[in-house]
């Protein structure tokens, strides 16, 4: 990995970077998955580079929808096998929820690969990749194939950098789908049940603190949670948390005359 002087003051954002780019070197993240990051990088900006308010509110939502799940999956692809494996496993655990390879540019070696990656965190099993597969007819990509154990049979799916296609098709099946997705306005955000506009290496850990403060709350007050929950809502909260910020921005600036 090449030296970043921990004084640059981009510097977390250029590491997260060098992990996304050592995954590709290794061969398990695509160079699709380069292009996707500069896509999530510039919305990550425009809010701030923080975890803003409405996402804290789909937090909450998200961590209620876990733990109220009988079967939940949380699925990781490439780039989320390079930015936050660790706290895959350690969710997967808090909430009892499996975890499921499943890749958009499916290759066997990739899969292995986030199949061992996985497992060197502590997850003890990882579904996708050496169990039963079934094809969702309603998905025209090569997330088509799912673990039968696995998504196939959730309730509840957490899909990380998604494509919308799934999600639409999952949503049709009759799941509760989290998303997380720093683009407000992606087919994803707009399909999901639950979509969490934050950068995952943030989402992550504020999902697993989440899930440790509501372990007191009980099966009635988690329903609440979730009844008062919009996603309609939560994405205006965004778009106009983002207008705000140009608006400001732009006084600042001296843009507006
Ligand atoms: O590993 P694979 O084969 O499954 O492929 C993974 C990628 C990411 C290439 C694949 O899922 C893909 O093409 O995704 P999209 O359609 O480009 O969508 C990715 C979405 O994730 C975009 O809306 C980005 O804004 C968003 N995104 C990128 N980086 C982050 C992010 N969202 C949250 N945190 C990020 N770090």
């Amino acid at each position: 990995m090449d030296q970043i002087n921990p004084n640059h003051p981009r510097y977390e954002s250029l590491m997260i970077r060098e992990k996304l780019v050592r995954g590709f070197k290794d061969g398990y993240v695509v160079e699709q998955g380069l292009i996707a990051h500069g896509r999530g990088e510039c919305f990550d900006y425009l809010i701030g580079e923080e975890t803003i308010p409405p996402a804290l509110k789909s937090i909450r939502a998200a961590a209620a929808a876990l733990r109220l799940a009988k079967h939940p999956v949380i699925s990781v692809n490439g780039n989320t096998a390079a930015l936050v494996p660790e706290g895959i496993v350690k969710l997967a655990k808090l909430v009892n929820a499996k975890i499921e390879v499943n890749l958009f540019h499916r290759i066997r070696d990739r899969e292995m690969k986030i199949y061992n990656i996985l497992r060197s965190y502590g997850a003890e099993e990882v579904f996708g990749v050496n169990d039963d597969l079934i094809t969702i007819d309603e998905i025209f990509s090569e997330r088509r194939k799912v673990s039968l154990k696995g998504i196939y049979s959730a309730d509840v799916v957490l899909v990380p950098l998604e494509d919308g296609d799934r999600t639409e098709a999952l949503r049709r099946l009759g799941k509760t789908v989290i998303a997380i997705d720093l683009n407000p306005i992606s087919r994803t955000s707009r399909a999901a049940s639950i979509s969490i506009v934050d950068n995952i290496v943030r989402a992550i850990p504020k999902l697993i603190e989440e899930v440790n403060i509501q372990k007191t709350l009980s099966t009635e007050e988690l329903r609440k949670i979730l009844e008062g929950y919009s996603n309609e809502e939560v994405l205006k909260e965004v778009i106009k948390y983002i207008l705000n910020k140009l608006h400001t921005l732009s006084k600042d600036l001296n843009l507006l005359k």
